[in-house]
């Protein structure tokens, strides 16, 4: 049985979101959880080499069993940028609020506004690796709405949704968000473990 796994990630919006629907049988340690300031390399050209980067990275300078996730907003007009470089999307050190105006500016005149938010999450328990992916479709607005959550979340409706993922709150995201379709095949397949 797992009882202890580290999540990689310095995003405390994430390690909410995680530990909310990973409750129960398994600890959730944060990296401050294990006193890891280190900045971790995510110089993968993929959600995926990025989430398994900064997996093994934990489980080779710390020892722990961890998993990792790396998630991004593909947007169809623009060939499914921003993705892989979605927190850099406006340059190295800028915010949330410089990313989506880039994203904006970047989409202004364009009528195809369909976009998906792509979750990955690496896990690796024992020294074998495993991956989970999430994936939600929906559309970019044109202009930003709704204040919860975090990132892109004033910009993104998910299909069959009128709201913004930061107009519905953090209940009704947590539901049925890109990161908690891949947090629930995760969840899961601890359960299995458990059950061994
Ligand atoms: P860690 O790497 O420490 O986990 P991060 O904030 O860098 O945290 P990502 O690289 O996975 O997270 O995220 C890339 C970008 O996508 C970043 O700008 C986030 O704000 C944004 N993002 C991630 N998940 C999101 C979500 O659920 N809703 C809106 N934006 C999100």
């Amino acid at each position: 049985m797992i009882t202890k796994l580290v999540f990689a990630t310095n995003n405390k919006h994430k390690l909410e979101e995680v530990r909310h629907i990973i409750s129960g049988k398994t600890e959730i340690l944060s990296l401050a959880g294990i006193d890891c300031c280190d900045d971790i390399p995510e110089t993968a050209g993929t959600l995926e080499g990025n989430a398994l980067l900064k997996a093994r990275y934990i489980k080779l300078q710390y020892g722990y069993d961890c998993f990792a996730d790396d998630t991004g907003l593909e947007v169809e007009a623009l060939h499914n940028a921003p993705g892989v470089y979605s927190a850099r999307y406006a340059g190295e050190g800028h915010d949330a609020e410089a990313n989506m105006n880039k994203l904006l500016c970047q989409m202004q005149g364009q009528s195809n506004r369909k976009a998906r938010f792509r979750t990955v999450i690496a896990l690796i328990i024992k020294d074998k690796e495993y991956v989970f992916e999430g994936i939600v479709n929906g559309s970019i607005v044109t202009d930003k709405r709704g204040e919860a959550g975090f990132g892109y979340d004033p910009l993104f409706i998910p299909d069959t949704y009128t709201l913004t993922f930061a107009q519905m709150g953090n209940e009704l995201k947590n539901l049925i968000s890109h990161r908690a379709l891949a947090v629930k095949q995760l969840a899961a397949f601890l359960s299995t473990l458990s059950a061994e």
